[in-house]
């Protein structure tokens, strides 16, 4: 009955971007996680950091988990006491862990337990520049990364910032899933463009096993 069809979403729900790198559209739902980072924030704001060379980013972060994601002048590190607020970072939600967990499983991670989930917030004109994670100590763990709001466009180079770009439009819902090799290539997120509510934003968590 091709008449019944029109509404399925034809995308498969699965891509793998590269070797190493899956996507899984649709994997959660996002309104319990904009609760949940909602509850983070009051505890420990979203904040510009600063970078070592001598920039302020114009992602806004904050994270959850024992120990965070943090930058200034000195450097790029993992802390486990919030700089902005003396108090340690609000504990990891159980359905955060949980969600980690399940995507890293479903790209074949199995037992991913992260320590971090850092939380970053795009208004629409910001961007992430090209960079590199490699501030974790084990680079076997994978990185896995959930989009909420509007979309935007994730761009991976691979091993080198001179490998041909491939953008990786990602929505609402969908994860993407990092290891084995894919672990430690480049990357960025193109400059967000306002959605039709121009008051949206979007939010991506970051879930790292940094110890
Ligand atoms: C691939 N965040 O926080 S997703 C980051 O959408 C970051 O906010 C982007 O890059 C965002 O560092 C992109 C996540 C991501 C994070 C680490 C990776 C992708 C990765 C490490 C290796 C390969
Ligand atoms: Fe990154």
């Amino acid at each position: 009955m091709q008449a019944d069809l029109p509404l399925a979403d034809p995308r498969p729900d699965r891509v793998a971007v590269a070797d190493q790198v899956v996507l899984l559209r649709g994997f959660v739902a996002t309104a319990p996680l904009r609760e949940a980072i909602a509850t983070i924030e009051r505890s420990a704001p979203f904040r510009h950091l600063a970078t070592p060379g001598g920039g302020r980013m114009s992602v806004a972060m904050t994270n959850a988990g024992a120990v965070g994601w943090h930058s200034d002048e000195n450097g790029y590190r993992y802390v486990d006491v919030d700089p902005l607020t003396g108090a340690p970072w609000p504990a990891m939600p159980a359905a955060f862990a949980d969600l980690a967990r399940r995507a890293a499983a479903a790209a074949g991670h199995r037992d991913f337990v992260p320590d971090c989930a850092l939380v970053n917030r795009y208004v629409p004109g910001a961007q992430m520049g090209t960079h590199r994670d490699f501030d974790e100590r084990d680079l076997g763990q994978p990185i896995v990364s959930v989009s909420i709001g509007l979309p935007a466009t994730f761009v991976w180079y691979g091993a080198t910032r001179g490998d041909p770009p491939r953008p990786v439009p990602v929505m609402d819902g969908d994860v993407l899933v990092w290891g084995g090799r894919a672990r430690a290539g480049y990357h960025g997120v193109r400059r967000l463009r306002a959605g039709a509510d121009p008051t949206a934003v979007r939010h991506n968590l970051t879930f790292r096993r940094a110890r």
